[in-house]
């Protein structure tokens, strides 16, 4: 039903390097999480409700992604930087109408260009919008310039400060029937996954995120979602196994919906 497909691209990471070990490290991680999900009393299992493939380069990504959406399993991303969600969405956009996109992070990613650049991972979500609306959850971020765009462009409205995420509901009347769900793992507190390249304190806990994912899985069709910006550090396996948990988490919700 999943297919994990590990992206490790990094190529404008602006603060802690690393993240193209991201994704071997939540594989690696992912073995030891407990297949059998307590809270939905189902099974998610390697080589059953999902598989893993080979990675791919970010010239291949759009290629991958579209041959995985054809053969009707739902794509798994794993990054690496955060740049590369935007190939994901453009080729679901393609196969799904009414498109909508969810991002958990603690920055906004609205900067048209970044050092130059317009592709940096701080533009990623500047770069979703040139293909569809998406809402933004645990924002705690955002240079002037973003803010100003984001309130004339009325993006603001879609954007949920970490110090005060509104109830699940209001997020869910936000988005379309199809959605994508991208996760920068620095949307949560540095205490829960200190390894990440540009942390931000005061961000959200497990069980704070955890909600708003099963409240959308629940209500929504949920067509292929990532989780970026891991940058695994020597000593901290906390962090490496939180985001295969959290991995694992999303596949079981989307899977008890479908069940
Ligand atoms: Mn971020």
């Amino acid at each position: 039903m999943f297919t994990i497909l590990p992206v490790p691209h990094e190529a404008t990471t602006s603060y802690g390097k690393g993240t193209r070990n991201g994704p071997a490290a939540i594989l690696k991680a992912l073995k030891q999480v407990e297949e059998f999900d307590e809270e939905l009393k189902l099974e998610i299992r390697p080589g059953k409700e999902y598989t893993i493939a080979k990675p791919a380069s970010l010239a291949s990504l759009v290629a991958r992604y579209a041959s995985l959406l054809s053969s009707n399993t739902i794509p798994v991303m794993l990054g690496g930087e955060h740049s590369i969600t935007s190939a994901a969405v453009k080729t679901c956009a393609q196969k799904f109408k009414n498109l909508s996109v969810l991002q958990f992070d603690a920055h906004a990613d609205l900067r048209d260009k970044y050092q130059g650049r317009k592709d940096s991972h701080a533009c990623a979500i500047r770069r979703v919008l040139e293909i569809c609306p998406a809402v933004q959850v645990g924002i705690r971020s955002i240079s002037k310039e973003e803010y100003d765009w984001a309130e004339k462009s009325g993006q603001l409205k879609k954007m949920h400060l970490a110090r005060k995420i509104e109830p699940v509901d209001k997020i869910e009347a936000q988005l379309s029937q199809n959605v994508y769900i991208t996760i920068d793992v620095d949307v949560f507190d540095p205490s829960i996954i200190p390894s990440t390249g540009t942390p931000e304190p005061g961000g959200m806990l497990w069980y704070e995120v955890l909600d708003i994912l099963k409240g959308v899985c629940a209500t929504k069709n949920v067509v292929g979602f990532d989780v970026v910006e891991l940058s695994p550090k020597k000593g901290d396996i906390v962090s490496d196994f939180t985001a295969a948990r959290l991995v694992h988490k999303v596949m079981g919700y989307i899977s008890s919906k479908k069940q």
